[in-house]
């Protein structure tokens, strides 16, 4: 395990900057999403107390997904919302004397500012990584990794506390978002005793877990329940009933009134089922040719090694990659070898 939680340079880099900008990767999910507003609302919270003009400002690469809405503010800015890609330029990025990019450290999962972001550290310009993923590249001239942390949002959670900055009502909701869902509310294999303690103080600081519960899950529209639906007939069981494979087509997507931000966690339905150790969604991509993966493991297929070789990434038991083939051809790749790997002894 890779762990330097040594948030000294964290603190003095962000405690020396005066124009910070905070972000996340690509299709930012609920620990991305509040890692980001938890850090911002912390950090800029810290300047008003000590009276400094300080502009801490945070920018998502694309849509964060419908349950995870509540947590932005207008002045987020989410790229194809109220920003575009055009707009960043390495000029508008280097204007911020301190980047922070938090739940990644990857540049492919940070396609419009990967390359600028390993320029950035190569230069030795301010850059901070905060994150709790097993693989990255060599972004961050500052980086604070804990592969043991149940979410980004608990590293985000513990610097603020060492470094005493203050946490609002808001910040504490954004982390408790950023756990709970990496946890699969508190079921998943990296749920532990951390991630609980933590959840107990954003509780007695006023979190209403029962709030942030129909938030997150049952605040759902029709089109995502249809989209389960349709997701579950096309399941397929493989592997003597081990391996569980969905699909949903740009088709299917238009069909239910769906957006892709809905599929999230719907890879996780099949493991329901007793047998199913290993789960695969499959989804078109609206560029042609280009088909997304999530893989899921319940208790021992390492699915961020399986997603390595193919090259994806993420956790051992949750994982994802992209693959450049159309739909059927790029399932073919993906299911042989998580077969092969199932029925290694
Ligand atoms: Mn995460």
């Amino acid at each position: 395990m890779q762990t330097n939680m040594d948030f000294k340079c964290a603190i003095e880099m962000i405690q020396s900057a005066s124009n910070i900008l905070v972000t996340s990767h690509i299709r930012p999910d609920g620990d991305a999403v509040g890692s980001v507003i938890a850090l911002s609302r912390s950090l800029s919270a810290q300047a008003r107390l000590d009276n400094r003009n300080i502009t801490c400002q945070t920018l998502f690469l694309s849509s964060a997904g419908e349950p995870y809405r509540f947590l932005l503010d207008q002045q987020d800015k989410v790229i194809g919302e109220n920003f575009t890609e055009e707009q960043l330029t390495a000029e508008y990025l280097d204007a911020f004397d301190l980047i922070i990019v938090v739940d990644t450290r990857s540049a492919r999962q940070m396609p419009a500012i990967g390359d600028y972001l390993l320029q950035r550290t190569e230069k030795g310009k301010p850059t901070l990584a905060i994150d709790h993923h097993l693989s990255g590249d060599a972004i961050g001239t500052c980086q604070v990794i804990d592969t043991d942390a149940s979410a980004a949002g608990e590293v985000v959670y513990r610097l603020c506390r060492a470094a005493d900055w203050p946490l609002d009502r808001k910040a504490l909701e954004a982390i408790f978002t950023a756990i709970c869902t990496d946890t699969g509310w508190f079921h998943f294999q990296n749920t532990n005793a951390t991630a609980l303690h933590i959840a107990a103080e954003l509780v007695s600081g006023g979190v209403a877990v029962d709030k942030i519960y129909q938030q997150l899950f049952q605040n759902h529209t029709p089109a995502k329940v249809l989209l389960i639906s349709q997701a579950l007939q096309s399941l397929q069981l493989l592997s003597n009933d081990r391996l569980a494979v969905m699909s949903l087509t740009q088709a299917d997507l238009k069909k239910c009134g769906a957006d892709r931000g809905m599929i999230e966690n719907i890879v996780n339905e099949p493991m329901q089922i007793g047998t199913v150790e290993a789960s695969i969604m499959c989804v078109e991509m609206e560029e042609p040719g280009k088909t997304r993966f999530s893989l899921r493991s319940k208790q021992y297929l390492d699915m961020n090694a399986i997603a390595n070789t193919m090259g994806g990434g993420g956790h051992a038991r949750a994982a994802g990659l992209t693959i450049a083939e159309p739909i059927e051809e790029a399932k073919a790749i993906v299911i042989a070898k998580v077969i092969e790997e199932l029925n290694k002894p």
